[in-house]
């Protein structure tokens, strides 16, 4: 199948400039192609990873993929998709970003044997133009007219915006024509935000290289989900892809809770499965939705690529500790993933009796709320019902040394931390 049928099929296509043209394109060379992201973060989101699956995509079916770090652009801000005015960052703050993004892009996409992603930085080539040149090579070029009336600069006419972040088209426009000259790149993809600046750059590289230059741009729709609600972030913030911010046991568990009138789109959107497979798991959706296969692979996929094989293992350990009860069978490091949205108290090193040891730390209300919990078998420590009275509590019940774990009744779970 050619990759533009590819991306049609997993519905993965917003907007193209020439869908004909890029077509026949695709089939008839390996074409290059870029995406870029800039250092605003010093992590990228699900929603960052999205555009650069489909680069993989393209890479699998046989093109050449390229990576831009906007070291550059990120000191300027794109207004494209916001509101207001950015705050500037310090150069040392985009330095430390740029540092985390390429070492996090590098690791899910430029893996060993892979090495026909490339990665480069705006700010190698951007850093050299001086401002006569600036405003003589390129800035004649550019049309106010023309740059007045793209959405993000219209929309912000009446709040304002600053000479800054209108000029930012410009500057990925030069991107956009540096790498079509240097490493031969004729197509740029990103978000549906980015048509703006895409199609800025075709113009400057027409009016550069003339109207035959062959250059085309692509963006991917924005996820929406069956509810309404935003897809891609959780009471608890962003899915982050660093695992310091959401570890992968949250990670898997994001995608193991996909509504079912969202998991096929997913499934098409997100994963590297075949037609077949997801068809196959579509049908169980129908036919079996209580067994949530689709979500499991979904997940399973997700947490695989983004986190490796053994945190996915992690993971679904956890999973399945949470769900038996078998608390004990976890590592500390494990426990410390999945009780991280649990309440949470922390224990002086000691011996304690269990009563004054749950009442002290507040986790029952009163001595005797707590004896009725035990003698009805509503408390277990770390997996098993407690039934005695007048049992110790030291730190030899703690998992790894650090951590025990609390059920009240059948699901109320809290996490004590010894000091
Ligand atoms: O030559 C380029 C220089 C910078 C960029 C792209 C090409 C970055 C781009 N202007 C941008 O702001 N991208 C966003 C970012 O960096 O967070 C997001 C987009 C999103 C998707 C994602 O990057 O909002 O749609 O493209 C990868």
């Amino acid at each position: 199948m050619n990759i533009i049928d590819e991306l049609e099929w997993r519905d993965a296509i917003n907007q193209q400039t020439d869908a004909d043209g890029l077509r026949a394109l695709t089939s008839e060379k390996a074409v290059s192609l870029y995406c870029g992201v800039d250092p605003t973060g010093d992590s990228m989101h699900i929603g960052h990873l999205i555009p650069f699956m489909v680069l993989k995509r393209f890479q699998l079916a046989g093109h050449r993929p390229v990576i831009l770090i906007g070291g550059a652009t990120g000191t300027i801000g794109d207004p494209s998709g916001r509101t207001a005015e950015r705050s500037l960052q310090t150069l040392e703050q985009i330095q430390a970003n740029v540092e985390a993004l390429t070492a996090q892009l590098r690791k899910l996409f430029v893996t060993d044997g892979d090495n026909n992603i490339r990665m480069v930085n705006n700010y190698d080539w951007t850093h050299k133009i001086n401002v006569i040149e600036f405003l003589r090579d390129y800035g004649k070029n550019f049309s106010i007219n023309t740059m007045l009336a793209k959405d993000v600069v219209s929309s912000r006419l009446e709040s304002g915006i600053s000479f800054t972040e209108f000029s930012y088209q410009i500057l990925q426009s030069l991107d956009f024509l540096h790498l079509y000259r240097a490493e031969d790149v004729q197509l740029q993809i990103g978000g549906s935000d980015q048509w703006g600046n895409i199609t800025s750059g075709l113009d400057l590289i027409r009016k550069k290289e003339g109207s035959e230059a062959k250059a085309f741009g692509l963006t991917i729709p924005l996820m929406l989900k069956a509810d309404g609600t935003k897809f891609g972030k959780t009471a608890g913030g962003a899915i982050w892809l660093d695992s310091d911010k959401t570890t992968p046991y949250e990670f898997y568990q994001f995608w193991a809770n996909t509504d079912d009138r969202d998991v096929v789109k997913y499934l098409k959107y997100f994963t590297f499965l075949s037609k077949e497979q997801i068809d196959e798991l579509a049908e169980k959706v129908q036919t079996e939705p209580h067994k949530r296969e689709a979500q499991k692979k979904l997940a399973e996929e997700m947490t695989r690529f983004v986190h490796g094989e053994e945190q996915l293992r992690q993971a679904l350990r956890i999973t399945a500790a949470l769900f038996s009860g078998d608390i004990k069978s976890l590592t500390a490091d494990e426990i410390e993933q999945g009780f991280k949205e649990m309440p949470t108290y922390e224990a002086e090193r000691e011996t304690k009796n269990i009563v004054d040891w749950l009442v002290d730390l507040g986790i029952e209300p009163s001595k005797r709320q707590a004896r009725e919990d035990i003698t009805n078998g509503a408390i277990s420590m770390n997996g098993e019902r407690v039934t005695d009275l007048a049992l110790e509590v030291s730190s030899d019940h703690a998992i790894g040394g650090r951590f025990i774990i609390i059920r009240k009744g059948k699901k109320n779970y809290s996490l004590v931390k010894l000091s």
